[in-house]
């Protein structure tokens, strides 16, 4: 079952400035910082509020550190902007199963490694009326 919006990934062109954005326009406070090299991306993840089945929904600002990464041709193509929708799920794997036999194609055969912990997948765009989609099943409740 997918209980809650995980997440907004927003990738923007300097992450700092944009995180100064949201904070100063917004209130929304930093939790968490991260690296991730396998993506080549420096993210921000903003909570937003606490969610009924015990986690958070986040605002996740995604800066590139390589211009060959996801991120980094999305934004020589698009520019910034909002990029994906990510759902909660206490069950990635399963989530995953249970809607590729819907027809829809998963990127990644096993989950990988996200933010703060989680295990991640993505649904394809195009199989999913436009929307680059994300499963997500966070470390543990709340984590920051
Ligand atoms: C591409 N397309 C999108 C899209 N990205 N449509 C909506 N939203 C997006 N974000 C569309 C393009 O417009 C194009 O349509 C078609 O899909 C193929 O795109 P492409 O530019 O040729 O790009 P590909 O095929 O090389 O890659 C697309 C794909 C990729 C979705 C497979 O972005 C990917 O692997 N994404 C998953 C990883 C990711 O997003 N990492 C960054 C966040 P047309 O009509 O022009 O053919 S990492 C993250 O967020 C993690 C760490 C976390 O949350 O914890």
């Amino acid at each position: 079952m997918l209980t809650r919006i995980d997440h907004i990934g927003i990738v923007c062109f300097d992450l700092d400035k944009t995180v100064e954005f949201y904070s100063a326009t917004y209130g929304f406070e930093v939790t968490h910082l991260e690296s991730n090299e396998e993506e080549g991306i420096r993210e921000a993840m903003l909570k937003i509020n606490e969610t009924p089945d015990g986690y958070a929904s986040y605002l996740q600002l995604l800066g590139s550190t390589r211009d060959d990464s996801v991120v980094g041709k999305w934004l020589a193509k698009n520019g910034e902007g909002v990029h994906h929708i990510a759902f909660g799920t206490n069950d990635v794997s399963g989530e995953t199963v249970a809607i590729r036999s819907k027809g829809v194609r998963a990127l990644y055969d096993e989950p990988r490694q996200g933010s703060m912990g989680s295990r991640i997948n993505f649904l394809h765009p195009k199989d999913c009326h436009g929307v680059l989609t994300e499963l997500v099943t966070a470390a543990t409740p709340d984590s920051e």
